[in-house]
């Protein structure tokens, strides 16, 4: 069953219906404009020379071979852009004392990671620009470079050497000194006398947002204002940071956003290639462009997670959590990049999940290193906890010997204890962790899967089959301002709608969201539709245009429809009311006397009504107007939630692990989400796909690795392990439904969900395979020689599983270096843990 299958594709209202997208067909076509299509007269191509140090002074750069290659019109260097290039700013630093790097978007006299901007040349086409700079000429001085965040930590060799450390802020959260909950010290001291305490240590490793159109910008400089065409999820954004950096009045900038390819997080980012598009582009007076190939978009757009996870969760012998302890060390890369730190701060209040523990305390230490800096990737933080917990959850199980749904059943919240003020100080309004289990695990065929389990174990099957389990909870929606505003986040929570009717009765529907793969012209015209009573065909969406939407704070963190979508309603309740004493007038009736259903306002009693499009054609030729009343039915609205939307589900997967190669191959999965009201069941189940594969794919395939000098290693398609559908197998997706509280709607965002439930869910159901063997963990990703490694390493720690695996190794074979260990796993004994792979 499918979402969409138990949907009638004809719901009673707009809401809810199995629309297809309307912006698919240009985009699937092709017939559209993404920002390398646009040519301008006069336009001149950019190609930048990066470094290929990963720490190292610049000592002279020599560009006249450059200058004189054919077609080149300027070789620029830093100093050249000195006073017109802006910054790279951190929009959310997490301490006041926070250490953050100048961040300049070419470097002028040191550069701190491989791929960093010291030249660009200007030429007259793009492959003219690219040869001439390979003809830049720059004399590096190599720095030592630290890579590996456990090592920065001690400041020995230093990624900013003027800035005397690599620490760059300590962040934590306590809840007894929060008031929020108890001593999460004694709770573990307490535990280590008579119950179960579980320590683990867990690596994220570092991802790469990976878009289908890689990053490109346009800037014309020639008009009455500068105008940059960019692929980007954050115009609005973008068009601040770019102001208040070069000194540019912001009326003087226009950014247009125009069709995205997918951003993932990866476009939540304002680029060094941005500000340097800008810098040249007014200091040459020319239309600029450049575009950056896929080798410089792996290396030089922001990366995603890596972190180390010290976790501590303390038990009493039935189960009951008593306690949570989070140290994480986040490498936030050589710069401190737009939501930096906060991306791991995030997971600060999703640690402690959709579980009632008494006692928590989070805090992460976040290091400066010489690579690429590190930022939002899909789910931003709230991944990174669920994996954490989940794992965790997972381990208590083993060690009580017990269904890892039953120790996840007897902690977390139930449906009738909503709404719940978490550990962290969270209020979640809504949600039923029994319903959304209950049907996940029917559809999975929970029960015969774990009887297959069992025969497989018994008869010793080279094949072994693993059940992973993730309950997740995630927070999207940041929100609201005042809140945002006391953690030191640089924008708001708010997002603005307006509406436009037009004379014809056709509406225009102008949202600050910046959609780049999400279908919110679908969605959005499906709330106008359903709230207005005009037809679907009949609403026009537009967006990511500065101009046009001059008011928004951007699509990333699931915030869209929670919070712009729901400004959407209320910019249609506005235009009901301003058109309900129109059509009083006209009606001739009191405005108590009327209804509005369907488009149309009519006499209670009577057979008269006007329609929507009536009172919008009434309203512009304005010849009989009530006194006192503005001719239009134009309404804006901006709208700033009380608290973020709190989505939930249960995912189940089954894996097959070949125990003789290694080898994980999906063979199931089932994932029930809780996103309350759902808008269009077609784009949820999309948005769910696209979400799964990204999380199994951090799960099974995908690690941006660096070497010992700084060079990273996953530099093109090659290497870094990007899945295909061809990779996949077909999700089994369904959902329950608990209305959000905090929006009128009901609805709780999606666009994360997916990818923050699954990692855990595959990485549990591998180790479950294998944990017979004597295996405790497996790091990400699972490759099948990781696999192939943690088993023999597991055997040779665990006698009875080498004993059952006996049939099939080598015991001659055996590596440590697996990313596993496993002790002694007795209940009322300490557990510990560690897995690193062989990525820095
Ligand atoms: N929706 C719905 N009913 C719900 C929840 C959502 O119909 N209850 C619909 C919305 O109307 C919207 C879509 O689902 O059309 C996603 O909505 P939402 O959860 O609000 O997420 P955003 O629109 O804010 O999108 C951001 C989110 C994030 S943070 C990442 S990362 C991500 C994602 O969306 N990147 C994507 N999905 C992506 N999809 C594509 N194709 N490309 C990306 O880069």
């Amino acid at each position: 069953m499918t979402i969409t299958e138990d949907r009638p594709a004809e719901a009673a209202g707009e809401i809810g219906k199995a629309r297809r997208r309307k912006e698919d067909q240009r985009l699937i076509t092709g017939r559209t404009r993404w920002t390398d299509n646009i040519t301008l007269p006069g336009m001149l191509h950019i190609a930048m020379v990066r470094s290929p140090f990963a720490h190292a002074n610049v000592k002279s750069i020599d560009v006249e071979e450059a200058k004189a290659a054919r077609n080149v019109v300027a070789v620029l260097t830093g100093k050249d852009l000195a006073d017109t290039q802006g910054a790279n700013a951190n929009a959310w630093p997490i301490t006041p004392d926070q250490v953050t790097p100048d961040h300049l978007p070419m470097a002028v006299d040191r550069i701190a990671c491989a791929g960093e901007i010291v030249a660009c040349v200007v030429a007259r086409s793009a492959a003219e620009a690219r040869d001439a700079a390979e003809l830049v000429d720059v004399d590096y001085e190599e720095l030592p470079a630290v890579l590996d965040m456990k090592e920065a930590i001690k400041d020995e060799v230093l990624a900013h050497p003027h800035l005397k450390t690599n620490k760059s802020a300590f962040w934590q959260l306590d809840s007894k000194e929060a008031g929020t909950g108890g001593d999460v010290d004694e709770a573990i001291a307490k535990a280590r006398e008579g119950g179960i305490v579980i320590e683990r240590e867990y690596r994220q490793q570092r991802l790469i947002p990976a878009f289908m159109e890689p990053r490109s910008v346009v800037v014309d400089p020639t008009g009455e204002q500068i105008t940059m065409w960019t692929a980007t999820q954050i115009p609005h954004i973008l068009r601040f940071l770019l102001a208040a950096t070069t000194g540019v009045a912001e009326s003087k900038i226009r950014v247009i956003a125009p069709d995205v390819g997918g951003g993932f997080g990866g476009k939540l980012q304002t680029t060094p290639e941005e500000f340097i598009a800008f810098a040249v582009a007014r200091r040459l007076a020319k239309p600029v462009k450049y575009t950056e190939t896929r080798s410089e978009s792996l290396v030089s757009g922001h990366h995603g997670r890596d972190q180390w996870q010290k976790l501590t969760l303390s038990a009493e012998k039935d189960g009951t959590v008593t306690g949570f302890k989070v140290e994480l060390l986040a490498d936030l890369g050589a710069y401190v990049a737009i939501m930096g730190g906060g991306v791991p701060v995030l997971g600060a209040w999703m640690f402690n999940s959709i579980y009632k523990f008494p006692a928590y305390r989070f805090n992460v230490q976040t290091i400066l290193t010489n690579k690429t800096w590190v930022d939002a990737y899909r789910g931003a933080g709230r991944p990174e906890a669920t994996f954490g917990i989940e794992r965790m959850m997972d381990e208590l199980a083993a060690e009580l010997g017990v269904d890892p749904l039953e120790v996840r059943e007897k902690n977390w919240i139930k449906h009738d204890e909503f709404p719940f003020t978490t550990v962290a100080g969270m209020t979640y309004d809504s949600g039923n962790y029994e319903a959304a289990t209950a049907k996940a695990k029917e559809l999975f065929g929970y029960d015969e899967l774990r009887a297959e389990q069992q025969r497989r174990r018994e008869s010793n099957d080279p094949v072994q089959l693993g059940i992973g389990v993730s309950t997740f909870t995630e927070m999207c929606g940041l929100a609201p301002s005042r809140i945002l505003g006391q953690l030191s986040y640089g924008a708001g929570g708010w997002e603005a709608a307006s509406i436009r009717m037009l004379p014809t009765g056709k509406v225009e529907v102008v949202t600050g969201t910046s959609p780049h793969g999400q279908g919110h012209e679908t969605a959005w015209s499906q709330i106008v539709a359903d709230k207005l009573g005009v037809p679907f065909e009949d609403v026009e969406v537009l967006h990511g245009d500065t101009q046009i939407a001059h008011k928004g704070l951007d699509t990333y963190g699931s915030r869209s429809l929670v919070v712009g979508g729901e400004a959407v309603v209320r910019a249609a309740n506005k235009v009901i009311e301003r058109a309900k004493p129109i059509a009083a007038h006209l009606l001739e009736a009191s405005v108590d006397d009327l209804e509005f259903k369907e488009g149309r306002f009519g006499v209670r009693g009577t057979d008269k009504g006007i329609s929507m499009g009536e009172l919008a054609l009434a309203s512009f030729a304005a010849h009989n107007l009530p006194d006192g009343v503005e001719p239009g039915l134009d309404a804006d609205a901006t709208f700033d939630p009380d608290n973020f939307s709190f989505p939930h589900g249960t995912h189940l997967c089954a894996v097959e692990v070949d125990t003789e190669t290694g080898a994980t191959t999906m063979r199931k999965y089932v994932c029930v989400d809780d996103i309350g009201t759902i808008i269009n069941p077609l784009i949820v189940e999309g948005q769910v796909h696209g979400g799964l594969v990204q999380g199994i794919a951090q799960a099974l395939w995908e690690g941006a690795e660096y070497d010992e000098q700084g060079t990273l290693v996953t530099g093109s398609f090659v290497d870094y392990t990007l899945p295909t559908a061809a990779d996949t197998i077909s999700f089994v997706t369904d959902h329950t439904t608990s209305p959000s509280t905090y929006n009128s709607l009901g609805a709780k965002g999606v666009g994360e969900a997916g990818t923050i439930a699954s990692t855990p869910a595959v990485v549990n159901a591998v180790v479950d395979a294998l944990r017979p063997l004597g295996v405790e963990d497996v790091a990400m990703p699972c490759t099948p020689e990781r696999v192939w490694k943690a088993i023999n390493a597991g055997r040779a720690v665990n006698p009875e599983g080498e004993r059952d695996a006996q049939a099939h190794f080598d015991q001659g074979t055996a590596n440590q270096d697996a990313g596993t260990s496993g002790t002694d796993a007795s209940p009322g004994s300490s557990t510990s843990s560690a897995s690193e792979g062989s990525q820095s």
